[in-house]
């Protein structure tokens, strides 16, 4: 297993939308497994594997706060089949918008069909803070950030921060 690096916004592959699997296999599995020791390094709940630049429906999860008990999510080609009407807000974090937070709006519950990490279809319904990375996960996928829901104001004053926090660090760096 490895960690990869992760993209950071702003970056063009963030906004493209990602591609469906034909199958689970073991080169599939092996981005699956880098992904969430990328993801528990961080660390994160969530991540989408565009986020580490490969454009393919793939995300890992994992809410659990006891660090002895992980619990991993591994949903490919995840399909939101049914949302509740109910919504409920939490603070959203992002590993590509780092050190950016903001309270965003979703369906409190949703229905997801995705494919296991053995390739086995599944259904899984999500309420609370589980729902709500599915939902950011599968917004990763179709090139969306949570900074999409914020005013042009707020967002743009967000990106103009990460580009400013990107070249100091090239600075750094170089
Ligand atoms: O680590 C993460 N925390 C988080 C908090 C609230 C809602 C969504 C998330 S996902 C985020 C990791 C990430 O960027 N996933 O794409
Ligand atoms: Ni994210």
């Amino acid at each position: 297993m490895s960690i990869r690096k992760i993209v950071i916004e702003p970056d063009p592959i963030l906004r493209k939308k990602s591609e469906s699997l034909e199958k689970v296999d073991d080169e599939i599995r092996k981005l699956l497994d880098d992904m969430l020791e990328t993801m528990y390094a961080a660390p994160g709940i969530g991540l989408a594997a565009v986020q580490v630049g490969i454009l393919k429906r793939i995300i890992v999860i994992d809410i659990s706060k006891d660090e002895e008990k992980k619990t991993p999510l591994f949903l490919v080609n995840p399909e939101i089949i049914s949302r509740s009407k109910k919504t409920s807000v939490y603070e959203e974090g992002c590993l590509s918008l780092p050190g950016h937070f903001a309270e965003i709006e979703r369906p409190a519950e949703c229905q997801v069909k995705f494919i296991d990490y053995d390739g086995k279809e599944k259904e899984l319904v999500a309420d609370g803070l589980l729902a709500t990375c599915i939902q950011h996960e599968v917004d990763h996928l179709n090139g969306v950030l949570f900074i999409d829901y914020l005013s042009k104001l707020k967002k743009d004053m967000i990106v103009k921060k990460l580009i400013k926090q990107k070249k100091e660090f090239n600075k750094v760096v170089l």
